[in-house]
């Protein structure tokens, strides 16, 4: 296993359209374990293969406190969705930005696990969000691309003043 880096907003790369897997294979599910090691270190409850610069459409979520529902999604798509519902969210590639959102309250989602084999699930609250979120990634958008271009520009400046710090 291996921590993977986890690119920073906004490197050009976050915008990349991930591409389906065409099959489930050991270097697909080396991909998994290495996302799920580098999510729990984070820490983070999703990560999707486009914030470690691989443009597969993988992710891995766990919104659990005991780090004990590993959920892998590989070429997943929200098949249902309903109602709505405002989070505040975060993301590991927007490190100390915190904005709400609104999403569907409920998705139904189908997807690949990690031996191939076609699933569904319904989902809500938390792990709707997070399904939501990281299927953005994947279509190389990001949370804060949501908001109005007001909050973005005000965003932006203060990444890139944080930047300017740590560099
Ligand atoms: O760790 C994360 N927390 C979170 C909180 C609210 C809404 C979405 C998320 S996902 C985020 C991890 C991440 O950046 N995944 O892409
Ligand atoms: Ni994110």
């Amino acid at each position: 296993m291996a921590l993977l880096p986890i690119l920073r907003y906004p490197d050009p790369r976050l915008h990349t359209v991930a591409k389906p897997v065409a099959k489930v294979d050991d270097s697909i599910r080396r991909l998994i374990d290495d996302m799920a090691e580098t999510m729990y270190e984070a820490p983070g409850i999703g990560l999707a293969a486009t914030q470690v610069d691989v443009h597969k459409r993988v992710v891995v979520i766990d919104v659990s406190e005991d780090h004990s529902e590993l959920l892998v999604l590989v070429n997943p798509t929200i098949i249902d969705r309903q109602g709505a519902q405002v989070c505040e969210e975060g993301c590991l590639s927007v490190p100390g930005v915190y904005e709400k959102v609104e999403r569907a309250e409920a998705v139904t989602v189908r997807a690949l696990d990690r031996d191939g084999k076609s699933f569904e699930l319904e989902a809500e609250g938390l792990l709707a969000i997070c399904i939501q979120h990281e299927i953005d990634h994947l279509d190389g958008k990001v949370f804060i691309e949501y908001l109005s271009q007001l909050k973005l520009n005000r965003i932006k400046t203060k990444l890139a003043k944080k930047a300017r710090i740590t560099a």
